[in-house]
């Protein structure tokens, strides 16, 4: 028998404030802790749901140095992107706050002086790569150098991007100091590591005997972790960006972005029961009785912090409670490439909500129902479309609509009465109960996209029925019957408001206001009396709209083109050719033509015939560029640069007078220069 809490606090990890919030943060992390969150308050439980800005690390102070702003400004403008992006979608925090607060900068010094005067930490001194330039140690990420793997030149010092190895600074052949440029040298310096093998006995028994029941992908990376043995960790970095290390004798160290970033959920707890304690009561409520279920919503990445670090860490500081459970999901990828955002490989929220406004919750859908629970899996826009178009629209829409259009049209818009029951309106209701306990098991053990599935299926179960019992028949002789059929239709759309708020919270919100219902307690899901006869029902309207092919064609071109921008941004301009004197350039005489006429030269793929007026007389120029302009009759009427004075050549049987000026671009495709406005014929380009 599972032990029983009183109340649940759920944390979603903190995403990094160094960018906007995409797809694979909500599919991984925010909408499964949002549906947990959801259901477990219709069923009436008292649960707190944090998250915030993890406003400290390494990767807001590479972007600020890449910017030349602040490390405060680059946390600035993502922190209130990526709350405002939570709201837009739905997510239902209780409180989403940073840590850059001073209420966190406390609780994490006093979190770590406890340990401190606990004898919970080793201090130790290490060489470390030392910028004498920027006189400052260098973070493994500042240092670049040659892969002694690959020989990559611009590998990085805890990672090489092309051949994927792991790294040590020191590995690196030719290291450089990507803040001054020079060579780093090593110096000594000291910090503070939290011993983990010391803690490894009770850790193992913690999740390996008393744990079984987390998920494989979570329990297998905590076994794999213990059994390789674990290592003292540094809480501590040398960094002027971060929460300064609380002790004498520790200028320009900072406590490591991992050991503050996990307290955040505790600092942002006290900053809410400090706001509103008649609704929260104290925060040691939530952290410090064991009658507290706690729950941590992470990706795969941050595991090994959140079941075998930060537990750790509550454990020896002494008054808190451990978690309950982990479940971790595994990555989301896009079109079949990792997401990165610094390659801009996302679908941004943001950016999502400007093509797809008040499709919210069809994002939501998409996401759970395709969510990385097991195994990393991919988004494609055209699984978008397709579950839009066959699930939203042609099975929970449908219904409905049609629960709604023919009690309008038979019953004036009033629920009609329940009759006598047949067989198969029984078989119908016992499968309306069945929803319940499945939706609930699948829930309470994180399997969202089974529980989703099963919420559906109550849709299923309605079009089924409404389809098997044909009431637009039966309203021809038996209105009696006609109107068991409709009632109980409606009774399926009311209780779909109850399984599906915690999944699709704007829709549900929608139906009850088609039915002209209140929000419905979980307990009611699986009853047939939601709706009494003769209640009046609101105003339906259309719930899901079909995505058509182009807009579906307009997501992927922007995806082509990011790619695009991706291998250009690698392009390398040639070398700059031997300098000239003035003279030399004055001697090219350039001048602009109109087109008066165009098309390919027979026989030849490359070659274009333009006759040009260069305002003084016609000209035949040759060119080619047939390849990259198909259509050679649209250039008539455009204007050209050319050179003017070019010794004549004949070409194909062709005098042609000149050479027509065009950009060669970085995949070797031509693109002819024009100037940016109409001007006469015969114009100098100087
Ligand atoms: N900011 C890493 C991440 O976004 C980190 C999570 C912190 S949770 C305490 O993957
Ligand atoms: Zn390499």
């Amino acid at each position: 028998m599972s032990k029983q809490f009183k109340r649940t606090l759920i944390t979603a990890a903190l995403p990094y404030a160094n960018g906007p919030v995409h797809i694979g943060h909500l599919a991984g992390v925010y909408v499964p802790a949002d549906i947990y969150a959801r259901y477990l308050r219709l069923k009436g439980e008292e649960v707190l749901f944090v998250s915030g800005s993890d406003e400290h690390g390494i990767p807001i102070t590479i972007k600020a140095r890449k910017e030349g702003v602040s490390p405060q400004d680059i946390v600035d403008r993502y922190h209130f992107l990526i709350k405002k992006s939570f709201e837009d979608f739905g997510i239902s925090f209780d409180i989403y706050s940073r840590t850059s607060s001073d209420i966190h900068t406390k609780t994490s010094s006093d979190f770590f002086l406890k340990m401190y005067e606990k004898g919970e930490f080793v201090e130790q001194e290490t060489e470390q790569y030392y910028d004498e330039e920027a006189q400052q140690f260098l973070a493994d990420r500042y240092i670049t150098g040659t892969c002694p793997i690959c020989g990559n030149e611009r590998a990085y010092g805890d990672q090489c991007e092309a051949c994927g190895s792991t790294l040590n600074p020191t590995d690196l052949i030719n290291p450089k100091s990507t803040i001054s440029g020079s060579k780093p040298v090593m110096r000594r310096t000291k910090h503070w590591y939290l011993p983990l093998d010391r803690h490894e006995a009770w850790l193992r028994h913690w999740i390996l005997d008393e744990h079984k029941e987390w998920k494989p992908n979570v329990y297998g990376q905590c076994k794999s972790w213990l059994d390789l043995g674990l290592q003292p960790r540094a809480v501590s970095r040398d960094l002027d960006w971060g929460i300064p290390v609380p002790l004498p004798n520790a200028e320009g160290k900072v406590l490591y972005v991992w050991f503050d970033a996990p307290i955040g959920y505790i600092s942002n707890t006290k900053e809410l029961c400090g706001q509103q304690p008649e609704k929260y009561g104290n925060w040691e409520k939530w952290w410090c009785d064991q009658d507290t279920k706690l729950i941590h919503f992470i990706g795969k990445d941050n595991i090994v912090f959140h079941c075998i670090v930060f537990p750790t860490m509550l454990k020896t500081e002494g008054l808190f409670i451990l978690p309950e459970n982990v479940p971790a999901n595994e990555f989301l990828n896009l079109e079949g490439d990792k997401i990165s955002t610094s390659r801009n490989w996302a679908v941004w929220l943001n950016e999502y909500l400007e093509d797809f406004p008040g499709k919210q919750d069809v994002l939501r859908y998409v996401l759970t129902a395709n969510a990385p629970e097991t195994k990393d899996n991919d988004f494609t826009w055209k699984d978008f479309q397709a579950r839009n178009n066959n699930e939203l629209v042609a099975i929970l829409g449908n219904f409905v609509n049609r629960a709604l259009v023919l009690t309008q049209k038979y019953f004036d818009n009033a629920v009609p009465a329940l009759g006598d029951l047949s067989d198969y309106d029984r078989e119908t209701i016992r499968n309306i109960e069945g929803v319940k306990n499945a939706v609930e098991q699948n829930i309470e053990q994180f399997r969202f996209r089974e529980a989703l599935k099963e919420a559906m299926n109550l849709a299923r179960i309605g079009n089924k029925y409404l389809a098997d019992c044909e009431p637009w028949k039966t309203a021809k002789t038996d209105m009696s019957r006609t109107a068991t059929i409709l009632n109980l239709s409606l009774q399926i759309a009311g209780n779909l408001t109850i399984v599906l708020e915690p999944f699709l919270p704007f829709s549900t919100e929608k139906i009850r206001s088609f039915l002209n219902l209140p929000k419905i307690d979980w307990k009611k899901l699986g009853s047939i009396d939601l709706l009494p006869e003769g209640h009046r029902l609101g105003n339906a309207e259309l719930l899901f709209e079909k995505i058509e092919d182009d807009v579906i064609e307009r997501q992927v071109q922007k995806l082509l083109d990011t790619k695009k921008a991706n291998e250009d941004s690698s392009y390398h301009a040639k070398p700059v050719k031997e300098t000239i004197a003035f003279d030399a350039f004055e001697k090219l005489d350039i001048r602009v033509g109109t087109v008066l006429e165009c098309e390919k030269v027979p026989k030849s793929d490359k070659l274009l015939r333009f006759l040009l007026d260069d305002g003084l007389q016609k000209r035949t120029i040759l060119s080619g560029i047939a390849a990259y302009y198909p259509d050679p009759q649209a250039l008539v009427g455009k204007q050209v640069c050319f050179i003017a004075n070019l010794e004549p050549r004949k070409l194909r049987g062709f005098m042609s007078e000149g050479m027509i000026l065009s950009a060669e671009d970085a995949d070797g495709s031509l693109a002819l220069v024009e100037p940016s406005k109409m001007v006469h014929p015969g114009s100098e380009v100087k």
